[in-house]
């Protein structure tokens, strides 16, 4: 079995980050270890008036020196929600706990809605394009997209022509592959747009009605794990996108924090079996 280590925040309540990423990616039958930078009392998201916020970066080192001296090693790393202060020490986790051919799976997870989370500096975008370069896989969403090639954020009515500009500008910060999420088509179509480089694949589900806070996480872990799972990244996103449209679809209208993923897990473990 793959093992996995899930690089992002601990939010105790809300659905997101560490406690999306461990079901998720176990539900693909990939080991999830995790290492939270910081934990919160809940996640940002305007449903919540305030949060509490410890900072875990100074035990990075720690952490990373005893798996060393244990020979603790992954066969990929999955960041998400992460600060500046988390960076450096991720990227020397990264050098030294990586089975030869560990790949690197980044969610630049800091924006949507045409604007960063709270907290989140306005400079952040060129300090996380520091794990964007030489990363495997790259996830932004278009608000994410946008701020970090420095274009001002454009939700809808975008030509292929802008897509695959901005596509390769991502290319460019120095990802392999670019995997685009809240691309849309039309009227009512949402999906994704999937480049290695040299050629894009876009695939398309019905916009549903209400979105939900907390489907890029449950985008990300389950790329994560079908990657992990011999999936291309071009089936693993659509993969991705069908689970996180069971999700929407099945949380109930007065669950307004996040979404029910749990609903989805039987399809995902179906889909991978
Ligand atoms: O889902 C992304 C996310 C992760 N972690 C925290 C957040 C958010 C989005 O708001 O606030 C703490």
């Amino acid at each position: 079995m793959k093992r996995i280590l899930s690089i992002q925040d601990l939010s105790c309540v809300g659905q997101c980050s560490t406690t999306v990423a461990l079901p998720l990616v176990s539900a693909c039958g990939v080991e999830c270890a995790v290492l939270p930078p910081a934990i919160l009392s809940n996640h940002t998201a305007p449903c919540f008036s305030s949060w509490t916020f410890r900072d875990l970066t100074d035990d990075i080192p720690k952490i990373e020196a005893k798996w060393i001296e244990l020979g603790v090693k992954f066969d990929a790393f999955y960041t998400g929600y992460v600060c500046e202060s988390h960076i450096d020490p991720i990227l020397s986790i990264m050098e030294t706990c990586g089975r030869p051919g560990a790949i690197r799976i980044v969610d630049p997870a800091m924006a949507d809605d045409g604007k960063l989370y709270p907290g989140f500096a306005a400079d952040f975008p060129k300090k996380i394009a520091r794990l964007l370069k030489g990363a495997d896989y790259i996830l932004p969403n278009m608000t994410e997209a946008a701020l970090l090639v420095g274009d001002e954020p454009k939700m809808s009515g975008h030509t292929q022509e802008e897509i695959e500009s901005l596509v390769s500008r991502l290319h460019a910060l120095g990802a392999k592959n670019v995997v685009l999420t809240g691309v849309t088509s039309g009227e009512d179509g949402l999906g994704t747009a999937v480049s290695d480089g040299k050629g894009v694949v876009y695939d398309f589900n019905r916009r549903l009605a209400r979105s939900a806070h907390g489907t890029g996480d449950m985008f990300a872990s389950v790329f994560a794990g079908a990657v992990m799972r011999g999936k291309s990244a071009a089936e693993a996103a659509a993969l991705a996108a069908d689970i996180v449209c069971i999700a929407i679809e099945s949380t109930s209208p007065d669950h307004v924090y996040g979404v029910s993923f749990e609903n989805a897990i039987p399809a995902l473990v179906r889909a991978l079996a």
